[in-house]
């Protein structure tokens, strides 16, 4: 369920979403996997309930509190609402198997789309 390789093939629908994660995954690669470290981080903390995957519940609390803790730090205002709305949205594009969880290659495949 959690792997790479049959999902593209089970799952043709979200071939779109695949490729975007595959670019992420490939750019994430050249660039040696430099987040790996805090997406490990994020991800232990995001999975409350220790299953190994994130819920979008887990996945947006998660966010939310990177989002906030960045922002305060850059002395930025944050917006709760509409990260929450925004990372709500993000969590459907990062579950590739649409199984309403995110695992941790689906987690990870996430962040080096972000902007830098
Ligand atoms: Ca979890
Ligand atoms: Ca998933």
């Amino acid at each position: 369920m959690n792997r790479w390789s049959p999902i593209g093939i089970k799952n043709m629908k979200k071939s779109h979403a695949l490729l975007a994660v595959f670019a992420a995954f490939v750019f994430g690669l050249a660039n040696g996997f430099s987040a790996t470290k805090f997406q490990q981080k994020q991800f232990a903390e995001g999975d409350t309930n220790g299953d190994k995957s994130l819920t979008k519940k887990e996945y947006v609390a998660v966010k939310l509190a990177s989002g906030k803790k960045s922002a305060q730090k850059n002395n930025r205002e944050f917006n709760e609402e509409k990260v929450a709305t925004r990372q709500a949205k993000a969590f459907g594009r990062y579950d590739i198997d649409g199984n309403g969880k995110l695992s941790e290659e689906e987690f990870y495949a996430s962040f080096p789309a972000r902007k830098k």
